[in-house]
């Protein structure tokens, strides 16, 4: 019988060594989430790593690892050095692609070495992949981390479809040519029969690049190549709505939050949450809330910013700096508006569980998601179909990938402070019927382009991308 095979950096469960032995904790949110249904019900294995390196673990260990991952998850493990892990994910992939996707390119790398490590541990994904690959199987390869496979795997199965899924942006043409293996990489993933990115923008990058670099023209989004055809397609990933919509707050939250977000009932409440990153704009949305509190002296004491950062690439200079920056500008901001009575921004450095999640959601008057670029941001949706009672309000920066779905939210330029401040106020001040409409229009889109949603539509078209001719006019 033929099989799905899920390949991405990590695994949907995640290994841990401590003192008295191996922990196994499942992962939620995001692909997890999207493919947990098919993985728990189909035919199917998930490869990827499992979070500890290979080094730290005895051979015993590293057997028992793989048995309990393939006979209690259904994944299979890609065993990865420490040296690995140090010069392919933080090296290749944070200190290369990662910044040069999201268009900060005075803060991309350049090193043989990393080039090298990725190229290494793409093959040995493909090599602890190919033993599985049988005639018929489909496989779904997901992210930056794997963009060399879909070839590798084409070349020894060049009849099995193979999807690839990008989570990030693929930037424009003048960017991406800075690359210096720019052609590898499209040759890469050129190895897939599907492509799939979370907007039209994006796989219009892609397809200007491959015309330029490669010199492959496009016929609605599909490419003749010698040994197959490639699809290129927009799928917005969506969120599990119905989680959002109907988890209760009050037997799931936990107490700490509820009393937490109890005592903020006497203030209106605006929420940031992000992941530490460079990208998501968070010293940027600090000063536009400054400038907010600056602009509209009669909020002062009356609304505050509720900062939920999760903890990411810790130990990192870059992001150790930026979680340094923060400090400084919460510090900052609180010196200069707080009061006896009242503290502007309150700034909790932590990851929250999703119940917890939902229960600042609803409680919230706002959610100020202003990424500098994001391939699509989840919160935002999150947000959105967690306010049932349709009484929230988005502000987001036209550079998140969600903005081009949820066109009802306030968009602003995350470079504009001013325009941040004034959309703040916009929200806050915005008439209960406009809110109703705009959320309930969004809620409409959020509910029905679901994760499940997202995850069907690309197997089925991944399942039924054309074998046959394409008819190719030259541009
Ligand atoms: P991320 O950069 O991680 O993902 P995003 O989509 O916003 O960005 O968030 C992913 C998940 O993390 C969400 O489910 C959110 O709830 C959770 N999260 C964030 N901060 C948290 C916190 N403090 N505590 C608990 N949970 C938190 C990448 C891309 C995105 C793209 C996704 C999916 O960068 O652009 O949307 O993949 O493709």
């Amino acid at each position: 019988m033929s099989k799905t095979i899920f390949v991405s950096n990590r695994l949907p469960v995640t290994v841990s060594k401590h003192e008295s032995g191996l922990e196994y904790k499942e992962s939620i949110g995001g692909l997890a989430t999207g493919l947990k249904n098919y993985h728990e019900q189909g035919s199917t294995v998930w490869a990827g790593w499992p979070g500890v390196a290979q080094d730290d673990l005895s051979e015993e260990e590293s057997s028992s690892v793989a048995d309990t991952l393939r006979n209690d998850y259904k994944c299979l493990s890609v065993p990865l050095t420490s040296d690995d892990i140090e010069q392919y994910y933080h090296g290749f992939c944070n200190e290369t692609i990662w910044p040069l996707f999201h268009y900060f390119t005075s803060a991309v790398e350049y090193k043989k070495e990393t080039w090298e490590a990725y190229q290494r541990v793409n093959r040995k994904f493909f090599d602890s992949v190919d033993p599985l690959i049988e005639e018929g199987d489909t496989i779904w390869i997901h992210d930056y981390q794997l963009m060399l496979l879909p070839q590798m795997i084409r070349e020894k199965h060049p009849d099995v479809k193979i999807g690839f899924f990008l989570h990030i942006p693929f930037p424009s043409y003048e960017i991406y040519r800075q690359m210096i293996w720019r052609d590898e990489i499209l040759q890469g993933l050129m190895g897939a029969n599907l492509i799939g990115f979370h907007t039209y923008d994006y796989v219009r990058h892609f397809l200007s690049s491959v015309r330029r670099l490669l010199g492959h023209e496009h016929s609605l989004y599909k490419m003749q190549l010698e040994s197959h055809v490639v699809q290129v397609d927009a799928f917005p990933m969506g969120i599990d709505y119905d989680y959002f919509a109907k988890t209760p707050t009050k037997e799931n939250a936990s107490q700490e939050t509820m009393d937490f977000v109890k005592s903020t009932q006497n203030v209106r409440n605006i929420i940031s949450v992000d992941r530490l990153d460079y990208t998501k704009g968070i010293p940027d949305r600090i000063k536009a809330f400054k400038q907010f509190l600056s602009n509209y002296p009669e909020y002062r004491e009356k609304v505050r910013l509720n900062l939920i950062i999760a903890p990411s690439r810790v130990g990192i200079e870059k992001y150790d700096n930026l979680k340094r920056e923060i400090e400084e500008l919460v510090s900052e901001v609180n010196g200069e508006y707080g009061t006896f009575n009242w503290m502007p921004v309150w700034f909790f450095f932590r990851t929250v569980s999703q119940d917890d999640l939902i229960a600042f959601y609803r409680h919230s008057d706002v959610l100020l998601v202003t990424p500098l670029r994001d391939g699509m941001n989840l919160v935002a949706k999150e947000y959105v179909a967690s306010r049932t009672d349709y009484k929230g309000m988005l502000v987001m920066s036209e550079t998140a990938g969600a903005a081009s779905e949820l066109g009802e939210a306030i968009i602003v330029n995350t470079n504009d402070h001013e325009a941040i401040a004034a959309g703040i106020k916009m929200a806050l001040e915005m008439p209960e019927d406009d809110k109703m409409d705009r959320n309930k229009n969004m809620h409409r889109r959020i509910s029905r382009y679901n994760v499940k949603f997202w995850a069907e539509e690309f197997l089925n078209t991944l399942q039924g991308s054309p074998e046959e001719k394409i008819h190719t006019e030259p541009l």
